[in-house]
C-alpha cells in the first residue's frame, strides 16, 4: 500500500498517483468535464494547474522570506518579457517532468501533444525580451530577491504566416483562446495611472491637476528557480478604465460613446510594438511606456511604506533595473512621487534616485534611440516634464562647475536635444540618473563610450561598464535539446545546469568515440525532429545528411539575412554550372519576423522565398541546395530548431549587433559559427579558440574607415558571381511573374550605399562558407569542433551574467532558505 501524503508535502510515496488525482479533480471541477468529453486543451489546463499548485507552496515560502530577512529587493523593469512556453519549465524545476508524464499516460494522455497546445507568451520582440526572461529564470534559481515589472499585452507579438512567399500577420490573442493558467489576478492590487492636466504651484509644492486617469491592474505570474525551493514573481500590469462607463451619454443612449472612453483607457495594455530596433515615436507608445513604470513605483513605495516609516534607507532596500531606455521614466516618475507627494527634498530624493536606478543599453543603432518631442511630453506628462527639465539644469550647472562653461559641451549632452525639434534624449536621462551604465557585450560596451556615450564617459568614467548577456542552460539545453543533456549527464552529472562551467569537462569526451558517436545520433535525431515539422508545415524534404544551416532572428537589414541569400544565389549558380560536382548538400533555413512596416524586411523575406521556389524545384539541384523559411519563428520554435543546426549564422556588420544570444544558444548546441567579429561572437570566439568558429569580414574598425569612401558599386563590377547574383535579383531571375519586385533591393545595395556593406565582406564570407564545406566533409573534425564549442561555453550562462549584475550593480545578497 502507498503511504499517501499530502500535495503540499512536495514530496509524495506516489508522485504519479498524487498527479493523477490533481489532474482528475482539476478536469472535474475547474473545467466541468469528464476524461470522455475532454479536449487537449482540457488536459493541459488540469495539468498545468496541478503542477502551478505545487509551485505555490514554494512561492509563498520565498516572499516569506525575503521579507523575514529583509533582503534588497530588484526590480527589473522591462517592456518585454518573452516567456514562451511555461509547463515544461516548471516541471523541470519541479523535477517531476517524468512522474506528469507518466501520470498522463496512465490517463491515457499523451504529454508531448497536449503540452504543444500551450501558447508562446509571446510578451517581446527578439533578443531584448528574450534577455529578460533567462533572467527572471536566473535571478529565481540564484535565490535573488527580484520582482520583474512589464505590460501584459492583450495581443503579443503578431503571428506571421507566409502566403504565396510573403509575410501576413494576424493578431497573437493569445488570452482569449484559453486564458492563461499560470496567471494570477491581482483585483485588488491596482493604481490610478495619470495622464494629460497641468500643473499649479501650491505653497512651493507643484501639484499635478485636472489629469485623467488609467486604472493599472497587477497580474502575477510564478518564476521558478531551478534547483532550489526559490520562485518569483513577474507582475505585469494590465489597464483597465477609472470609469466602466459614462453614465450621462449611457442615459442619453449614446452607447456606443458611452464606453468609448474604456475602450481608449484599456487601450494602453492592448498591444505590444512589433518593433525590434526601430523606434516609431507613437503617443501610444509613451503611455505605454509610463503606464507600467508608474503603477509599478507606485508599487514599489506601497512596499516600502509598509515596512518603513521614512525613505532614508530606500537607496539600501531596493534597486530598480532598467531594461534598456523603454522604462526610463521611472526617474521622473520616483522623484515626483518622493518630492511632490511624499514631501523630499530634491537633493535628498535625486541622490536616492541615483544610487538606485542603474541602465543597460542595448543598441547603438540611431533608429533606435528614444527620443521624445518635448509637445508630446508636455501634452501627456507635464510634471514628468518640469522634473526633466529641473534634472537637465542642475545636470548642466554641475558639469559646467566642473568642466568649464563649453557651450558646444553643454549642447551636445543637454537631456534636449535643440536642433529642430525640441526632443527629449531617454538614453541620457537614464545615463544622468543611474549609478552603473552596462552594454551587453565587451565590443558593444566599448563602442558605447566611444560613440553614443562619449562625453558621459568622461564626466562619470567610473559608471560605465561591461556585463556579457548569457542564457538560461536550463531552458536552451535542458528543455530544448533533452537528447544531448541526457548523454551529457551521463558523463559528467546534472550540475551543470547550476554551473556552466562544469560543461569544461565534456572537453576530453571530444576524443572519445562512443560520446563522438552519441552527439552524431543526436544530432542526426534532432535534425529527424525539425525536418519531420518542415515536411508537414512547409511541405520541403530535406535531406538529412546535409549539412542545415541555420539564420533565425529578426528580419533587419543590419542582420545581413540578404548576405546569406547572396551566398544561397551564388552557390546555386555554382552548383547548376557544375552539377556533376561531389557538392557538400545544404539546407539552409531561415527564421524571422519583420516589423509591419518595415518594408526592405519585408522584401527580403519575399526573395528568400522566391529564391527557395527556384532553388528546391531546380531537377538540376536536387538535394544538393534546400532553402527553407520557418513561418511563425519564437521561442516554441527556437527549442526545436537550435538543436538541429550545423552552422549558425550571425553574420552582422561589426559594430552594430550587441550582442545577440542566438549565438550561444546555437555554440552551445553543439553548432559551429560562421560569423564577423561582432557582439559577443568575439567571446565566442576567445572561449572556442579561432580554429573552432568561422570568423570572416571586416572588423568593427575597419568598417568605420571603409564608411569614408565606401563604393559598392566598384565591388559589384569586380566580381563577377556578385554581380551575377545581384543582377539575378534585380532582372527577375526569381520573380519572373513580376520582374521588377526585387528592384529596391538591388538599389539599396548598389544605388543607395549599402549601409550595412554586404558588399565588402561578401568575398571573404563565401570563401569562408568554402572551408565550412571542406570541414563538413571530415565529419570527425566537424564533430570534435562541436563539442569543442559545447565544453567552452560555460561562460555564457545568464547565471553568470546575474551574478555579475548582483555584485557589481545591485549589491544584492540571496536570500537563505
Ligand atoms: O538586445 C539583445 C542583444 O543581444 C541584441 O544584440 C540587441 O539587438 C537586442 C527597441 C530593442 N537591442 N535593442 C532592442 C527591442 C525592442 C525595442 O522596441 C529596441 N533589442 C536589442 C539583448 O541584449
Amino acid at each position: 500500500m502507498d503511504v499517501i501524503r499530502s500535495e503540499q508535502a512536495g514530496f509524495l510515496a506516489s508522485d504519479v498517483e498524487a498527479l493523477k488525482r490533481s489532474i482528475s479533480n482539476n478536469l472535474r471541477y475547474r473545467s466541468g468535464k469528464i476524461p470522455l468529453t475532454a479536449t487537449r486543451g482540457d488536459w493541459l489546463l488540469a495539468a498545468e494547474l496541478a503542477v502551478r499548485n505545487r509551485l505555490v507552496e514554494r512561492w509563498m515560502r520565498s516572499n516569506r522570506a525575503y521579507y523575514e530577512q529583509n533582503s534588497k529587493l530588484v526590480y527589473y523593469l522591462s517592456m518585454e518579457f518573452l516567456i514562451g512556453r511555461t509547463f515544461h519549465n516548471a516541471l523541470q524545476a519541479l523535477d517531476i517532468s517524468e512522474d506528469m508524464q507518466e501520470a498522463l499516460k496512465e490517463l491515457s494522455v499523451d504529454m508531448e501533444e497536449v503540452s504543444n497546445h500551450e501558447p508562446d507568451a509571446a510578451l517581446g520582440n527578439g533578443g531584448l525580451g528574450r534577455l529578460a526572461a533567462c533572467f527572471l529564470d536566473s535571478m529565481a534559481t540564484l535565490n535573488l530577491p527580484n520582482i520583474g515589472y512589464g505590460i501584459r499585452y492583450e495581443y503579443g507579438m503578431f503571428k506571421q504566416e507566409i502566403l504565396d512567399g510573403y509575410q501576413v500577420e494576424t493578431p497573437d490573442y493569445w488570452l482569449l483562446t484559453r486564458g492563461n493558467p499560470w496567471e494570477f489576478p491581482r483585483p485588488e492590487v491596482q493604481f490610478h495611472v495619470r495622464y494629460g492636466g497641468h500643473i499649479r504651484q501650491e505653497g512651493g509644492r507643484a501639484r499635478w491637476v485636472d489629469t485623467h486617469s488609467v486604472l493599472a491592474m497587477a497580474y502575477d505570474t510564478i518564476i521558478p528557480g531551478y534547483g532550489t525551493e526559490c520562485a518569483t514573481t513577474l507582475r505585469l500590469w494590465s489597464a483597465k478604465a477609472a470609469s466602466e462607463i459614462n453614465l450621462s451619454d449611457f442615459n442619453q443612449g449614446n452607447y456606443s460613446s458611452a464606453v468609448e472612453s474604456k475602450n481608449m483607457s484599456e487601450n494602453v495594455t492592448r498591444i505590444l510594438y512589433p518593433d525590434d530596433s526601430t523606434l516609431h515615436g507613437r503617443e501610444l507608445r509613451l503611455r505605454q511606456e509610463y503606464f507600467f513604470v508608474s503603477a509599478s513605483v507606485q508599487d514599489m513605495i506601497r512596499r516600502h511604506q509598509l515596512n518603513y516609516s521614512s525613505f532614508d534607507d530606500l537607496a539600501d532596500n531596493i534597486s530598480i533595473h532598467l531594461n534598456d531606455t523603454h522604462p526610463v521614466l521611472a526617474v521622473p516618475e520616483l522623484m515626483r512621487i518622493l518630492v511632490d507627494e511624499q514631501g523630499l527634498r530634491w537633493d535628498h530624493a535625486w541622490s536616492l534616485t541615483q544610487r538606485i536606478f542603474s541602465y543597460t543599453n542595448h543598441t547603438l543603432m540611431s533608429e533606435a534611440l528614444e527620443t521624445w518631442p518635448i509637445d508630446m511630453m508636455g501634452r501627456v506628462l507635464p510634471r514628468h516634464l518640469m522634473i526633466i527639465f529641473d534634472i537637465n539644469n542642475e545636470f548642466l550647472s554641475r558639469t559646467a562647475e566642473k568642466f568649464g562653461n563649453d557651450t558646444e559641451l553643454m549642447r551636445r549632452i543637454s537631456l534636449i536635444d535643440e536642433a529642430g525639434e525640441r526632443r527629449v534624449r531617454m538614453a541620457y536621462l537614464a545615463v544622468v540618473a543611474s549609478h552603473k551604465i552596462n552594454g551587453v557585450s565587451k565590443l558593444h560596451s566599448e563602442l558605447m563610450k566611444q560613440s553614443i556615450f562619449a562625453d558621459f564617459a568622461k564626466i562619470f568614467p567610473e559608471r560605465f561598464m561591461n556585463i556579457t548577456n548569457g542564457i538560461t542552460p536550463r531552458r536552451w539545453v535542458s528543455q530544448a535539446n533533452p537528447l544531448l543533456s541526457q548523454l551529457i549527464d551521463g558523463y559528467i552529472g546534472k550540475n551543470w545546469r547550476t554551473d556552466f562551467e562544469q560543461l569544461s569537462q565534456v572537453e576530453p569526451l571530444g576524443s572519445e568515440e562512443r560520446f563522438i558517436t552519441a552527439f552524431r545520433s543526436i544530432k542526426r535525431q534532432n535534425k529527424q525532429r525539425l525536418a519531420r515539422w518542415v515536411r508537414n508545415n512547409v511541405n520541403v524534404n530535406l535531406n538529412l545528411d546535409s549539412l542545415f544551416d541555420v539564420h533565425i532572428k529578426r528580419i533587419h537589414e543590419y542582420k545581413r539575412q540578404l548576405l546569406n541569400v547572396l551566398h544561397v544565389i551564388t552557390r546555386y549558380n555554382r552548383i547548376v554550372a557544375n552539377p556533376e560536382v561531389n557538392w557538400v548538400p545544404r539546407s539552409v533555413i531561415f527564421a524571422g519576423k519583420a516589423a509591419s512596416a518595415y518594408q526592405m524586411a519585408k522584401d527580403i523575406i519575399k526573395l528568400i522565398n522566391d529564391v527557395a521556389v527556384k532553388v528546391n524545384n531546380d531537377p538540376n539541384v536536387g538535394d544538393k541546395l534546400k532553402v527553407v523559411f520557418i513561418p511563425n519563428y519564437g521561442v516554441s520554435l527556437a527549442e526545436m530548431i537550435i538543436p538541429a543546426a550545423d552552422l549558425s549564422q550571425q553574420i552582422s556588420t561589426a559594430g552594430t549587433e550587441a550582442s545577440g544570444t542566438g549565438n550561444m544558444k546555437l555554440a552551445v548546441n553543439g553548432a559551429l559559427t560562421i560569423g564577423t567579429l561582432d557582439g559577443a561572437n568575439i567571446e565566442i570566439m576567445e572561449k572556442v579558440g579561432a580554429d573552432n568558429i568561422f570568423i570572416f569580414g571586416n572588423t568593427s574598425e575597419q568598417i568605420e574607415d571603409l564608411r569614408l569612401s565606401y563604393q559598392p558599386r566598384e565591388i559589384y563590377e569586380k566580381n563577377p558571381e556578385l554581380k551575377m547574383a545581384l543582377d539575378q535579383i534585380r532582372d527577375g531571375f526569381f520573380s519572373p511573374g513580376d520582374p521588377g519586385r526585387f528592384r529596391p533591393i538591388y538599389d539599396s545595395l548598389i544605388n543607395y550605399g549599402d549601409r550595412y556593406l554586404l558588399l565588402a565582406d561578401y568575398e571573404s564570407y563565401v570563401a569562408t562558407q568554402e572551408q565550412v564545406d571542406a570541414l563538413y566533409r571530415q565529419s570527425l573534425r566537424w564533430d570534435r569542433k562541436a563539442i569543442h564549442n559545447i565544453a567552452n561555453m560555460g561562460y555564457f550562462s545568464s547565471d553568470r551574467s546575474i551574478s555579475e549584475y548582483a555584485q557589481e550593480i545591485w549589491g544584492s545578497v540571496p536570500i537563505q532558505f
